[in-house]
């Protein structure tokens, strides 16, 4: 007699589980580790990343394929009080997506405890009904495993006050590496069936010119302090290849303008003898030339948008 051959496992009924697509947006605090775990789960840098709150300023779609899925992420901007028209416009973005997605992750740092932007957010996650949410207790490498738990039951009973019935609690790392793959196999099951929505291979759906001044605007942040990192924006003005190259050694010009809001920002930006306006021009080109696979010419200059995070029309100008 042959041994039976648990259903699940044939040929047949693998062929039968049927294909989810949809879309996932991360949620939290600026800071909280959002697009971390976006690169993380794409396995590749989608969106910029930095130590500063507010790093992101628009939804970046990061694609995860799966033979029997294809997980959108959505990474949004941090949810905070607004402080600047631009402020008020990133909330904009990240209520536009939430109401939009299949599933919403909220994502809470490991190693703070829960604050009133916390709670506000979930408050308003709380309205939205009929939206699975899953709570990402995320930056697991920083805290013991004490500390942990405390924070897992912490996130269950912020649901528990609000209402919140939470369709998972996961803790991961994005930096460790840890329960990264899980997240995924947690979320994919809270989409809908349906066909594959990007094609195969895909892992954004980023321009190319929007990665290269977040590339330049990740760099330009490194190091900088107190309001001057939400001074910063990036624009990429142009990118042509440079004419009479040879086949084999072609050379991408790009040229970009990185604005800022005073004119008392200029000396920082740019450095002792323009030392640090170089460094951001090197360290941005190595990054630029790994994503498009091509030897750049970067030409960089610093300009004065006055106060653009507060005007309308600099803010349509900078792409807001
Ligand atoms: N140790 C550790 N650090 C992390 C982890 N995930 C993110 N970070 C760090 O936390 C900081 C913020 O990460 P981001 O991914 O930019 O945070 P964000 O939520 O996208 O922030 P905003 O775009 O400003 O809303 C960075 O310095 C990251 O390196 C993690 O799993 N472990
Ligand atoms: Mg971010």
């Amino acid at each position: 007699m042959s041994a039976r051959i648990p259903a699940a496992e044939t040929p047949d009924a693998a062929a039968q589980v049927p294909h989810r697509s949809g879309f996932a947006c991360f949620v939290g605090r600026p800071n909280a580790g959002k697009s971390t775990l976006t690169n993380a789960l794409v396995g590749q840098k989608v969106a910029i990343t930095s130590s500063r709150p507010q790093t992101t300023r628009h939804s970046v779609r990061g694609i995860v394929h799966r033979p029997d899925a294809q997980l959108i992420l959505v990474d949004t901007p941090g949810l905070h009080k607004p402080r600047t028209l631009l402020g008020e416009r990133l909330n904009d973005v990240v209520r536009t997506t939430w109401a939009e997605v299949d599933v919403i992750g909220f994502c809470l740092p490991a190693d703070q405890k829960l604050g009133p932007g916390d709670t506000y957010i979930a408050r308003e996650l709380a309205g939205i009904k009929k939206t699975p949410k899953v709570a990402i207790v995320t930056k697991t490498d920083l805290v013991e495993s004490q500390q942990l738990a405390e924070q897992l039951i912490a996130v269950d009973r912020l649901g528990q006050e609000l209402g919140i019935e939470w369709a998972q609690i996961v803790p991961v790392s994005a930096v460790g590496g840890d329960q990264v793959t899980l997240l995924a196999d947690l979320l994919i099951p809270l989409l809908p069936e349906g066909p594959l929505l990007y094609p195969e291979g895909d892992l954004t759906d980023e321009p190319e010119q929007v990665m290269v001044a977040e590339l330049i605007r990740e760099a330009a942040l490194e190091g900088v302090r107190d309001e001057l990192p939400h001074s910063i924006a990036v624009v990429v003005e142009e990118m042509i290849p440079r004419e009479g190259r040879p086949a084999d050694r072609p050379l991408l010009d790009i040229h970009a303008n990185l604005y800022i809001e005073r004119p008392s920002q200029k000396g920082i930006i740019i450095g002792p003898k323009g030392a640090r306006l170089k460094e951001v021009g090197t360290k941005s080109r190595h990054h630029i030339e790994a994503l498009l696979g091509t030897p750049v010419f970067l030409d960089l200059h610093v300009k004065v948008a006055k106060d653009w995070q507060r005007d309308p029309k600099q803010l349509r100008k900078l792409g807001f």
